[in-house]
């Protein structure tokens, strides 16, 4: 397996990785999204929900729009005021490292092709009652245009319907269109713009319902969204990074101003496979930690 700024250490575990076949990568093509059952370990289930509590406690640097807590709360009361974290590898080197997860690597390497970078990482933690994300496709906000965008969805507790995990619309990326957007008003959801004008009901989507330890792909054009949390306590926890093809340009925010969008290239990238032919330009330190904003808390549209 070929890895590039990441070393993931394998050998701190007796887990067996699944094995990735031709069949998965076929599946993902097919319905636009692949579920990986056992991906990670206990342990690696562990080390990720540890380094969440000590995110959220601030140990790992601030966060823009965080909260404040006091010393003498417990993990608990501190992380369940969270929805979702956003960019948590720019602080914390265990997040950093799961860019690269071994499951990760060989799944994108089928599915991307062999030269493969990340741009962002999201922590849900998404705690009893927090709002679910309206139907949207990634590649509204992460424009990549060579449609390789695909999203690594880890699941860090059982992600189930009542808990708020996941829906998607099987197949939905085939059209390879991005539908118009709007704001929506509706109390189930975040500030997130909704999708409309697509030709689905609500009725053809799946929920995603998963053991803590899958990991969930899906590419930037299939339509998703998830529901609150209505558990009465509890989380729903999820760390999902998303990659893209190294051999396109990524023109996203905060690209140099007046540039070309042609030539427009985001640079605070991580490669996690392969060689990045874009190497000569170097990379930047743009993204910061921050806190999703939540309707109560005043959406920036
Ligand atoms: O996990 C969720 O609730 C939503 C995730 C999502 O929409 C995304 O990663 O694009």
């Amino acid at each position: 397996m070929v890895q590039a700024d990441i070393q993931f250490d394998e050998k701190n575990t007796s887990h067996t990785y699944p094995s990735i076949t031709d069949d998965h990568a076929a599946f993902f093509q097919e319905n636009g999204y692949l579920i990986i059952e056992d991906a990670l370990s206990s342990d690696e289930i562990e080390e990720l929900r540890r380094e969440t509590a000590s995110i959220c406690r601030g140990d790992r640097g601030t966060l823009r729009n965080g909260f404040t807590h006091t010393p003498d709360e417990t993990d608990d009361e501190v992380i369940q005021r969270y929805l979702c974290v956003h960019f948590p590898h720019k602080i914390s080197d265990i997040m950093y490292r799961y860019l690269a997860h071994p499951t990760i690597v060989d799944v994108l390497t089928r599915i991307i092709g062999p030269n493969v970078k990340c741009m962002q990482s999201m922590l849900f933690v998404k705690s009893a009652g927090k709002p679910g994300q309206a139907w949207h496709q990634d590649e509204d906000f992460i424009p990549t245009r060579d449609r390789s965008l695909t999203g690594a969805w880890m699941a860090l507790d059982d992600a189930t319907v009542e808990n708020g995990t996941l829906w998607v619309i099987p197949g939905s990326h085939k059209h390879g269109v991005l539908w118009p957007q709007e704001q929506q008003m509706d109390e189930r959801f975040d500030c997130t713009v909704e999708s409309y004008g697509f030709p689905y009901k609500d009725e053809d989507a799946i929920p995603v319902n998963v053991k803590a330890g899958a990991i969930v792909f899906f590419n930037g054009y299939l339509l998703h969204r998830s529901l609150p949390n209505y558990a009465k306590t509890g989380y729903r926890r999820v760390l999902v990074n998303h990659y893209m093809s190294a051999q396109s340009l990524l023109p996203w925010s905060k690209y140099e101003e007046g540039m070309r969008i042609a030539i427009a290239d985001y640079r605070d990238i991580v490669m996690i496979a392969g060689k990045d032919p874009y190497g000569y330009k170097g990379t930047e330190d743009i993204a910061g930690p921050s806190v999703r904003p939540t309707k109560e808390g005043g959406c920036m549209w």
